[in-house]
């Protein structure tokens, strides 16, 4: 459980607050990782990383896949969740006990009871990949929080306002945290700075990021 008053420094988890309903839980899927990275090689085996392209024709330097009964996707014709991969036209796979319950106690500790995910979509960062500024607004309801967990190299998390020109707070996600953030911050401007060149034990020179919502 995440301890409000823990040191970092110990290895043990700690709950961050960082605004209305943002909370940054260090530390608190490390324990787990191993395991949550094998499930993802297999996810990965199944519906491939791919490089999605923007409804504005740019080609998005991450490399996503998708598992649970939606996956996010983006195309010229927009971004949204399809039921599919449109790549094999099989659907994404399944969604584990292990994901589930990670991603329902996180958002717990954060003060988000009953949270279920039905997507989680799967971030590959190499070096020098990166996320520009955006908001989480193809779901269908926004009372359901976004829970976000990282993995491997540290990045540089920008998290700003609800107008793109908000000032923006950057935050370092190591391996292990998870940031997780609703209510009324659910729909504020977020994105991640180009990661740095690097070599992570786990899984080498990338960062992974997971990202659980309800898509409905
Ligand atoms: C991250 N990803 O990869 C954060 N949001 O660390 C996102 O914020 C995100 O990858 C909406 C759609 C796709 C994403
Ligand atoms: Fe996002």
């Amino acid at each position: 459980m995440a301890d409000l008053f823990a040191s970092s420094d110990a290895g043990e988890p700690w709950a961050e607050h960082l605004g209305p309903s943002v909370c940054l839980l260090h530390g608190f899927a490390t324990a787990q990782a191993q395991d949550l990275y094998k499930e993802i090689l297999s996810i990965s085996e199944h519906s491939a990383y791919r490089h999605l392209t923007t409804p504005g024709g740019f080609v998005m330097s991450v490399q996503t896949t998708s598992c649970g009964t939606k996956g996010w996707f983006s195309d010229r014709d927009g971004y949204r969740y399809v039921a599919k991969d449109p790549e094999s036209d099989a659907p994404w796979p399944r969604m584990s006990a292990l994901l589930l319950s990670l991603a329902s106690r996180a958002a717990a500790a954060a003060g988000f009871e009953g949270f279920v995910p039905d997507a989680c979509l799967i971030n590959r960062y190499v070096p020098g990949a990166k996320m520009s500024l955006h908001q989480d607004k193809n779901e269908r309801d926004f009372n359901a929080p976004i829970v976000s967990v990282s993995l491997g190299l540290p990045a540089t998390f920008m998290f700003g306002g609800h107008a793109r020109s908000d000032p923006v707070k950057h935050l370092d996600l190591l391996h292990g945290d998870v940031l997780v953030w609703g209510g009324e911050s659910r729909l504020r401007f977020h994105g991640v700075m180009p990661v740095a060149p690097g070599h992570h034990s786990l899984t080498g020179a990338q960062r992974i990021n997971l990202t659980f919502r309800l898509a409905g």
